[in-house]
């Protein structure tokens, strides 16, 4: 990566004390550290329960992007790092035994659906080797900290955006630190030893994301042997102006990639890894219209083929004639409810005019449309769901990503959900969604509605039906969708035969 000098960047204007970490962690990132094998920090990726959505199946097994991130900083501090992916191979068994041998640091994320192989695996590493600093991180432990820390073998959590409070956080321990003297370190849960978890002071989210370092996703054991990731997921951005009282946005405050590093991390992808197909997981992609029309330009350059995510305020017909011709297959709108009604009591902020008009706008430029619909969403009724019935049958909208409503922590939904009783105790809860496929008609319901279960799952099972049919009839015309891309997992595979051999 290039080193842009740090006035160029016009980074630390205001000499805060964060900023004096996020100049840590950029001088980390243009000038790393060798490896340093008395440093071991063993990273392990639990595996999923999840049933792919049909055109983002590789999201499953392709390298997570929070995990590449904070392997590849405490890469650059010298660290030596392995990462040991569930989802590829191994057990947590064997996981426990390996993090127990290399000793210093394990560093596990936290899913949605994670929770047990969390619990199970500190457990066994505890029981094994009681010195190993066990430090948790990503969207769940964020939203319900004290909780998971409270029920879990852990020592500390990087709450929200993690690479500035890891850059700190190390470089405390490195230094000889204890866990009781760390309260003055922002962003972290501290779980002391008698118990006490101790919340630190928020830690301010990073002001110029080109400090973070590009990816290494080398680290993963199935890119080691198998350079090759044809269909990958790329954030240019973090953060959403959304507030939407069904979602948690981990990483809330809205910040740009510049366009030069966008650039640079499209071509080491395609350089290094053969990337032909990117997912924008930006969750709002156009949010900056004139930064969106230079990416796409990046695109075009690279020739990649590629999708996104966006909100259907933030469309316009020239941006959607440029985008097409700059490779974008589909975009991926949340569209949620067809109903005013409900689109307003969950400060979804749009209207279903808006709604209307984007999709128009993108099928008339030749873009796929993919909806993601909620169903069961407080003040859903038979009504409303016969609007969003006429809506995917309507237009040739394919329905990709239909979801029971799920109240996740952190948000308002899940404030709703514990006063009513729907959830009653939060990791009992945080368990059973664990066994819940996501794309299935048949995962447990929390209803918020006065429909019967029954009629939701019936709503659902509609859509996915309609979904299914699109999906084929795409496949018969889309040249595209035909030869790409349901190459399922190919790295595991390899990986499997190699480990045969
Ligand atoms: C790509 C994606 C997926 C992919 C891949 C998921 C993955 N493993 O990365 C797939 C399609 C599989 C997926 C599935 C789901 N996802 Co998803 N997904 C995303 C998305 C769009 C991008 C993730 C990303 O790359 N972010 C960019 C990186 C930089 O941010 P980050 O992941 O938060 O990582 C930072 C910190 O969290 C932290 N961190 C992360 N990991 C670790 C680990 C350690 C050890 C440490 C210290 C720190 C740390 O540091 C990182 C760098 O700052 C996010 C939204 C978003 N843009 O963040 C939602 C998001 C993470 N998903 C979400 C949800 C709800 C789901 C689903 C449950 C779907 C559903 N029911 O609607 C499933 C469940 C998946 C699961 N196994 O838990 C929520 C999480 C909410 C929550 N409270 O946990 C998010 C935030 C979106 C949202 N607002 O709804 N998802
Ligand atoms: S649903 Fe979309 S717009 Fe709303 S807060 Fe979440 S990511 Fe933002």
């Amino acid at each position: 990566m290039e080193n842009p000098k740090l006035s160029d960047a016009k980074l630390f204007t205001v000499k805060d004390f964060s900023s004096l970490w996020e100049e840590r962690l950029y001088n980390y990132t243009y000038n790393p550290l060798p490896s340093n094998p008395n440093k071991p920090f063993t990273l392990v990726m639990p595996s999923t329960n999840q049933a792919p959505t049909l055109q983002r199946e590789f999201l499953l097994y392709t390298p997570c992007e929070g995990v590449s991130y904070i392997g590849t900083v405490a890469q650059t501090m010298g660290y030596d790092v392995e990462l040991i992916d569930l989802r590829m191979d191994g057990t947590l068994e064997t996981a426990a035994q390996r993090v127990a041998e290399r000793g210093g640091v394990l560093a596990m994320p936290t899913f949605v659906d994670s929770i047990p192989q969390n619990m199970e695996l500190l457990e066994l590493v505890r029981k094994k080797n009681k010195d190993v600093v066990i430090i948790l991180g990503g969207a769940l432990v964020s939203s319900l900290p004290e909780p998971i820390c409270e029920a879990l073998e852990v020592d500390f959590a990087i709450l929200q955006e993690g690479e500035i409070t890891l850059v700190e956080l190390l470089e405390f321990l490195d230094s000889g630190g204890k866990k009781e003297n760390s309260v003055h370190i922002m962003g972290l849960a501290i779980k002391m030893n008698d118990g006490r978890i101790v919340k630190t002071l928020p830690r301010p989210q990073i002001k110029t994301l080109d400090s973070v370092p590009i990816p290494n996703l080398f680290l993963y054991p199935s890119i080691k042997i198998n350079p090759y990731i044809p269909e990958m997921g790329l954030t240019t951005a973090r953060g959403c102006y959304g507030r939407c009282t069904f979602c948690f946005v981990n990483i809330p405050k809205m910040r740009f990639k510049s366009v030069k590093r966008v650039d640079e991390e499209i071509a080491d992808l395609v350089k290094n890894y053969k990337t032909e197909y990117l997912y924008i997981n930006d969750l709002t992609f156009t949010a900056d219209i004139k930064r969106t029309w230079h990416i796409c330009d990046v695109l075009a350059k690279h020739g990649l083929k590629w999708s996104c995510s966006t909100r259907v305020e933030k469309t316009d017909p020239a941006l959607l004639k440029k985008m097409y011709e700059s490779g974008c297959k589909e975009i991926w709108y949340g569209v949620e409810s067809l109903d005013q009604d409900i689109l307003n009591i969950t400060q979804k902020n749009q209207t279903v005019d808006q709604i209307n008009e984007a999709i128009d706008m993108t099928l008339d430029a030749g873009i796929t449309v993919m909806a993601n619909l909620i169903v069961g969403l407080p003040g859903e009724t038979q009504a409303s769901l016969e609007k969003m019935f006429q809506f995917v049958e309507k237009a040739p909208v394919i329905p990709a990503s239909i979801k029971f409503l799920t109240p996740f922590p952190g948000t308002p939904i899940y404030e709703e959900a514990k006063r009513r009783g729907i959830v009653k105790n939060d990791i009992e809860y945080l368990i059973s969604l664990a066994d819940r496929q996501v794309n299935n008609v048949k995962d447990e319901i929390y209803n918020f509605t006065e429909l019967t279960d029954q009629e939701l799952r019936e709503a659902f099972a509609r859509l996915t039906e309609i979904k299914n049919r699109r999906f084929e009839q795409l496949r018969e015309t889309d040249h595209d969708l035909k030869n790409k891309l349901y190459r399922t997992d190919p790295q595991k595979e390899l990986l499997k035969k190699v480990r045969s051999s």
